[in-house]
Order: structure tokens, then C-alpha cells, then sequence
């Protein structure tokens, strides 16, 4: 198969790419627009890019929003509480059926790519046991990363270093943690040290919900940056969310920047969760609760964008749509500048890739995997303007996904 008239990022003019299997096989130039052939896919002068990817993700917890009742407050915290009591409620086939349910939305949106976090504060590991199915029935739409995390502690949680290493002698592909909701501060840096000497023993990816929360005094990024510089792991570890840093002031935060650029880790911010669930406490004027996502990406780290939630006790809302996330992002931190737009993308597919240690796994070229999107638009900016979305989505070779746009008639 070929996709015609393509758009690449980063280069001018048009595109001829040539699928062999499920690889990528040749990329070369056109001179001109083609009509293309039967069996052929048309990208009518739109981009192509390698799929979205949805960094940061709880399937265990999506489409229970509601049960049995509410986040009135719209806190963190009462997320916590909501879902210790669905959770007491999962089921293996529960789990299963709304991951899958899930995973189908993500898919409908171009994302071929997940990491999701599984809640292993439960004795019997049940959502840990299904997700692990979940990766392999699944294998034919998305690559799954599964992150061993302790929604309520390592140190915290009656046999929470257990349950981690459990889980990830059952197979969890990642390392997780809960810095600033564990008791204490020192069982803040405890759950850290632990957590990477768990990865790094058993080779684990990390990727740690960090000082998520609007109090400058949650301070476990340094540590867990710390550790990762020490231990020279940081191109392997993640911090997610790292709100607290939007309420830092500048001059730790000048302080806190060189180590964080020494230490290589990646960011994850997820902006409509973060817009949702802090800033609570405040009244006027009121912090939006975002890590400096800006700020992080001039200076040269790695940040990226996830939508963390579909419908659970954290945010009621979410449909899959990244670009609906990466849309509300740009906008709140600030980053509606040329520079920014020409270049959005990023944010939901190469950054992200790169936190997930993709490598040679993703990117349109040659050789790579014949996993690729064509976009309803020529540019990123265009992309964001018009408020586009993936048209088609090809895994292996084939296509996945075709999207009719809808269509409007003027009288
Ligand atoms: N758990 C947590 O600690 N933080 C979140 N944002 C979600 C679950 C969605
Ligand atoms: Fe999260």
C-alpha cells in the first residue's frame, strides 16, 4: 500500500510513502499532486505523522464516574476516596470490559501508543491481573505500557512495597509512585528511593505521579530527579503532573532547573485534569494548578501531554480526543505563539514517544513500523485552528481507522 500526496512535518512539499507489510518501505518526493491509485490511500495534501500517543492514563478507573457516587468537591482527595470505594467493587471481566471500551475511543482518535497507570494498592492485584490481558488482547491496536502505581502509597499502604514488587514480577512495564500523598515527607523520600532501586534491579521504565498538588512545599521532584541523575536513568524516568511547580517561586525554581536538566528525566503534564482538579483551595486570585509546561520545554526538557482521565471520580469528562487536550493545553499555559503552534504537535506525538522510550519503534521513516496517521489538516497550526482530527489511522500496514468528516451544506 501508498500513501499519496503527503505533507510531512518539518519539510516542504509533497510526499510519496510506500508501505511494504507492516513496515515503512521508502519515502520519496513528488513533484506534483497524483490521483491515486486503487488500493492507494489519498492524503490530499494533509499531513502524515506517526500516531498520538496517550502517555498518561488510568483504564483501571475510567467509566466509573458516578459509582457509587460523585466527586462533589472536585479535589484530588476525594478522587482518592471516590475510587477506594468503586475499587473495592473491580472485577477481572469489570476491568477488562471498560479498558477495552476505552482503548476503542483512544483508537478512534489516531493513538496507537498508551502508558496507562494500574491501581496496585488492592491485595488481590485484580485490575493488575486484567490489564495484563488487556495488553495482549489488544496488541492488534495499541502498544501498552502498564505503570505499577500505588494510588494510595508504598510506605503508606498496609504491604504497599509488596504489592509493587508483585506487580512487577507479574508483569508491569513500569515503576510508579505517590510521593505527596504518602504520610509523611519522609515516607515521601523513602517511597522514592524504593521505588528506584525497584526499577533499576528489575530494568523497569519510572514513571511517578510527582507533587500533585498546588502546595509549594511538596518538593519530591528534586528527590526523585536526584535519584535519576545518580543513577544515570533519566532518559527512563518520568514525572507526572509536578503541579506544584506552578505554585514554586522562581528563585527555588531557578535552583530546581539545573538539576532537572542534568538529571535528562521527561515531563507529563495532563492540563484538563489539572485545570479541574486543583486551584481548590484558593480563592481569587486563583492558581490554574499546571506544572511550567512552557518554561520546561525552553529549556530544552522533555514535556508531553496525556489525558489521564475518561470519566472517573477525577473528571467527569473525555472522549478520547487528545487534540482536545493538547487545544486546551496550549491554551492555558500560555502557548498560542507562532513558535509554539508551528511546532504543537510535538506535544502528543515525538515528546511523548520519547517519554515512553519508543526509539526506533516510532517515526515516519524508512524501516520503521507502517504505523502512521493521516491528519485532516497541512500543518500543526492549521491542525489546532480548524480543530482537526486523525481521518485515517494505519497499524501494520493496515488501516485501522477511517474517520467521514461530517459534512455542511450552505443554503
Ligand atoms: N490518581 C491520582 O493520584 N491522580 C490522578 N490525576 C488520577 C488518579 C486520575
Ligand atoms: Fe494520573
Amino acid at each position: 500500500m501508498n500513501i499519496v500526496n503527503a505533507r510531512l512535518r518539518g519539510r516542504e512539499g509533497l510526499f510519496h510513502i510506500a508501505l511494504d507489510g507492516s513496515q515503512i518501505a521508502a519515502i520519496s518526493e513528488q513533484p506534483a499532486m497524483v490521483s491515486a491509485s486503487a488500493g492507494d490511500l489519498d492524503a490530499a495534501n494533509n499531513l502524515v505523522v506517526a500516531p498520538f500517543v496517550e502517555p498518561h492514563i488510568h483504564l483501571d478507573a475510567t467509566l466509573t464516574a458516578g459509582e457509587p457516587a460523585w466527586n462533589m468537591s472536585g479535589t484530588l482527595f476525594e478522587g482518592i476516596e471516590r475510587w477506594a470505594e468503586r475499587k473495592a467493587l473491580v472485577t477481572h471481566e469489570d476491568t477488562k470490559t471498560r479498558a477495552k471500551k476505552t482503548i476503542d475511543m483512544l483508537v478512534d482518535h489516531g493513538i496507537q501508543h498508551v502508558r496507562t497507570h494500574v491501581d496496585v494498592t488492592d491485595p488481590t492485584l485484580a485490575a493488575l491481573k486484567a490489564m495484563i490481558e488487556v495488553r495482549e488482547e489488544t496488541r492488534h491496536l495499541i502498544d501498552l505500557q502498564i505503570v505499577a502505581f500505588p494510588q494510595e502509597g508504598i510506605e503508606s499502604y498496609a504491604g504497599g512495597r509488596t504489592l509493587m514488587e508483585q506487580a512487577v514480577a507479574l508483569g508491569a512495564d513500569v515503576v510508579g509512585g505517590i510521593p505527596h500523598f504518602e504520610n509523611t515527607r519522609d515516607q515521601g523520600v523513602s517511597s522514592i528511593k524504593f521505588l528506584m532501586d525497584l526499577a533499576e534491579r528489575t530494568g523497569c521504565l519510572v514513571d511517578v505521579h510527582c507533587d500533585e498538588t498546588d502546595d509549594p512545599q511538596s518538593r519530591f521532584l528534586e528527590v526523585l530527579a536526584e535519584e535519576a541523575r545518580v543513577r544515570g536513568m533519566g532518559e527512563r524516568v518520568t514525572a507526572s503532573h509536578t503541579t506544584a511547580m506552578g505554585s514554586y517561586d522562581n528563585a527555588y525554581c531557578s535552583k530546581l532547573f539545573r538539576l532537572l536538566k542534568q538529571s535528562k528525566i521527561n515531563f507529563i503534564s495532563c492540563p484538563t485534569e489539572s485545570i479541574h482538579l486543583q486551584g481548590r483551595f484558593d480563592n481569587y486570585p486563583k492558581r490554574r494548578g499546571l506544572t511550567r509546561v512552557a518554561e520546561i520545554d525552553r529549556a530544552g526538557m522533555n514535556i508531553c501531554f496525556g489525558q489521564d482521565s475518561i470519566v472517573d471520580p477525577w473528571y467527569p469528562l473525555g472522549n478520547g480526543n487528545i487534540l482536545r487536550v493538547l487545544e486546551a493545553g496550549l491554551h492555558i499555559c500560555h502557548m498560542l505563539g507562532y513558535e509554539d503552534l508551528k511546532r504543537s504537535l510535538d506535544l502528543i506525538t515525538d515528546n511523548s514517544a520519547r517519554t515512553l522510550h519508543l526509539g526506533e519503534r516510532y517515526g515516519v521513516e524508512v524501516g520503521r513500523p507502517a504505523n502512521l496517521l493521516i491528519l485532516s489538516a497541512p500543518d500543526d497550526y492549521e491542525m489546532i485552528r480548524t480543530q482537526g482530527y486523525a481521518l485515517v489511522s494505519v497499524r501494520n500496514g493496515e488501516v485501522l481507522m477511517r474517520r467521514t468528516p461530517a459534512q455542511i451544506e450552505r443554503a
